[in-house]
């Protein structure tokens, strides 16, 4: 009897041992499956970025290339400020050089690699909701022309990192005539090498431009939603999945995630406060606060009126039913109005899911231009008035009156698509679907997004004196007048009492003088000295760090704030390499 109940006893703690195992192993499957499912591709093979490691440049791991979670506060930066830290030419170049192809800092993207943990950028509610496991398995498309090959394997392996397998058909690369030879030849032994079969490459004969680029793109498909992206974007976390939810419940639906920021100059990912898309007179797309109807429920959908246009997804079939893109238009602009005003005319809906977040450099310039040098916005936009705007194009051509009787090409397919869906009128568009719209008086200036301005908040200051130099001894002022932008600074004689010698330095890094201008330095030429220019509040270019060693570092540049020659009169400073030397060391006095 005693044996008995010995063996019952071994048998229900094994048993609960069993369940408990079992319990523990299934929940953190699941875990794995919704929150992070890291496919494991290519043997486990992961490409060590071209950084030689120095101690203190660095924040934890971030030239590991971390992933997963981590950095969970979407507030804080998640790199170190110092991560463009010029040490030799070598850098120098591949900053310079990177500024001027691309428009934004290489140098970093490239000290980044290609995998790294981003802020989870999503409302908390976001993250406990479910979504169906049986879900259409989606196609992402990847149109590009000259990108970073850093940036363009981030975005690869974001998508690859941050999607389960099972939802992930492939990916189509679709290589838009690129003319830089290296990055040809390092995508082909990259791809072989390092990439798993789904992700295939289509290489465009001739530039086709984004918007043919993707319809041949799209072309190579065969799973049953398209995704587009830019070919500079970091998907973040369960990204998919809520893009995939609505399209499943009614096919008739595309829907954009929302395009949090990668800054160009530090590439910090930070996130875009909810913003619906809209448009203006002058056919420029636009962001708008979205109206209290549409808020009430911070993880639910929100019904935008157009879309910025390089991120979203569609059922593939309704994309080509829906007339795919206008092939008449070139190399860039107006087709994300053109596909938002179709949409919605023709029975379908276009909607923003917050709770999917997918991080875009936003560059302060387009670094290409058409083959031809044409502007290709205001030939696609015109296409689009005449196919889709009725009576209202003229409010465009009130405002662009030259292009009235300019040629726009055959238009008659566009035009048998919009009979063939039987699609309704512009005006019925504007009256139900974007009644915020003003039809009397046209807004003329192209807009920037929402959240680029800071709006009428300034940021803290910090600390306020004059700037002194240690080898000099003098302190850093304006050359001409403070209020002059555009005009360089020096160091002169110290003032206790010159309010035109006194510096804020405030919560967003920056340099402000005698309350008007801030310190900024030209992003192309970093050979340039800095000068004063209006406060843009967003980072980079006006953005200095004031730290350890005294020394005053510039975060886009990499490089600190010297002067010349400490003994001459005439006070020169300029960006050098950072040395710790007494000349680049400086401290804010009160
Ligand atoms: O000739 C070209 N061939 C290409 O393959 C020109 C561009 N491209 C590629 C390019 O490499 C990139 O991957 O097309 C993509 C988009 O070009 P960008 O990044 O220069 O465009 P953008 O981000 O400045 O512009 C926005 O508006 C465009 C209008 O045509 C496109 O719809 C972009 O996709 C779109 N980007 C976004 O919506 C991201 C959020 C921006 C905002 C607001
Ligand atoms: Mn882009």
């Amino acid at each position: 009897i005693t044996l008995r109940y010995f063996c019952y006893g071994c048998l229900f703690t094994s048993v609960t041992w069993s369940i408990l195992l079992f319990l523990y192993f299934s929940l953190s499957q699941e875990n794995r499956l919704s929150l992070s499912y890291v496919p494991v591709q290519g043997g486990q093979h992961r490409f060590q970025p071209r950084f030689t490691h120095r101690p203190g440049i660095l924040n934890r791991g971030a030239e590991h290339g971390r992933r997963g979670h981590g950095a969970n506060d979407p507030r804080k930066p998640d790199l170190s400020p110092e991560m463009g830290m010029i040490f030799n030419e070598k850098d120098q170049e591949v900053r310079d050089m990177g500024y001027h192809r691309h428009a934004f800092n290489v140098l970093i993207s490239n000290r980044l690699g290609y995998h790294r943990d981003l802020p989870d950028t999503r409302n908390d509610k976001c993250k406990d909701k479910n979504y169906p496991l049986a879900l259409p398995t989606a196609s992402v498309v990847i149109c590009f022309f000259n990108e970073a090959f850093s940036a363009l394997l981030r975005t690869v392996h974001s998508v690859l990192d941050r999607t389960p397998g099972y939802l992930l058909h492939e990916i189509i690369l679709v290589d838009d005539h690129s003319e830089l030879e290296d990055l040809k030849e390092d995508l082909d032994v990259y791809m072989q090498k390092n990439l798993p079969g789904k992700v295939k490459l289509v290489r465009n004969e001739k530039r086709e431009g984004l918007i043919r680029g993707r319809m041949i793109g799209a072309s190579h498909t065969t799973g049953e939603v398209l995704v587009f992206l830019d070919s500079h974007c970091e998907v973040n976390e369960a990204w998919l999945q809520p893009l995939l939810t609505p399209i499943k419940e009614n096919r008739h639906t595309v829907v954009c995630p929302v395009i949090d920021i990668i800054s160009a100059d530090t590439l910090v990912y930070s996130p875009s406060p909810i913003v619906r898309g809209g448009f203006n007179w002058g056919l420029h797309f636009k962001w708008d606060p979205v109206p209290m109807s549409e808020l009430n429920n911070p993880s639910g959908a929100i019904r935008s009126p157009t879309m910025a246009g390089g991120l979203f997804a569609m059922d593939r079939k309704y994309f080509n039913e829906l007339g795919q893109y206008d092939s008449g238009m070139d190399i860039w602009g107006g087709e994300n109005l053109e596909i938002s005003f179709r949409i919605w005319m023709c029975g379908g809906q276009l909607l923003i899911i917050p709770c999917s977040r997918v991080g875009h450099i936003f560059r302060k310039r387009r670094p290409y231009g058409s083959p031809g040098g044409q502007d290709t916005m205001a030939h696609n936009s015109l296409r689009l008035a005449h196919v889709w705007m009725d009576e209202y194009k003229e409010q465009y051509f009130a405002l662009r009156p030259e292009l009235r009787n300019r040629d726009f090409g055959d238009i008659s397919e566009r035009l048998a698509v919009r009979e063939r869906l039987q699609c309704h009128s512009f005006k019925w568009y504007l009256e139900n679907i974007y009644p915020e719209m003003q039809i009397s008086s046209p807004q003329n200036k192209p807009q920037q997004p929402v959240f680029m301005n800071r709006g009428v908040k300034r940021p803290k200051v910090l600390q306020r004196g004059r700037l002194r130099n240690l080898s000099s001894d003098k302190c850093l002022v304006a050359q001409g007048r403070p209020s002059q932008k555009g005009g360089t600074v020096v160091v002169r004689p110290c003032d206790a009492q010159d309010p035109e010698q006194e510096w804020a330095y405030d919560e967003e890094h920056e340099l402000i003088l005698a309350g008007l201008l801030c310190l900024d330095m030209s992003e192309i030429r970093s050979s340039d000295p800095p000068r004063l220019m209006k406060c843009h509040g967003s980072g980079g270019s006006q953005q200095w760090s004031l730290g350890k060693n005294n020394r005053l570092y510039q975060v886009s540049v990499g490089q600190c704030l010297s002067v010349v020659d400490p003994l001459s009169h005439k006070g020169y400073v300029a960006m050098a390499i950072c040395d710790g030397s007494e000349s680049q060391q400086w401290q804010l006095e009160s």
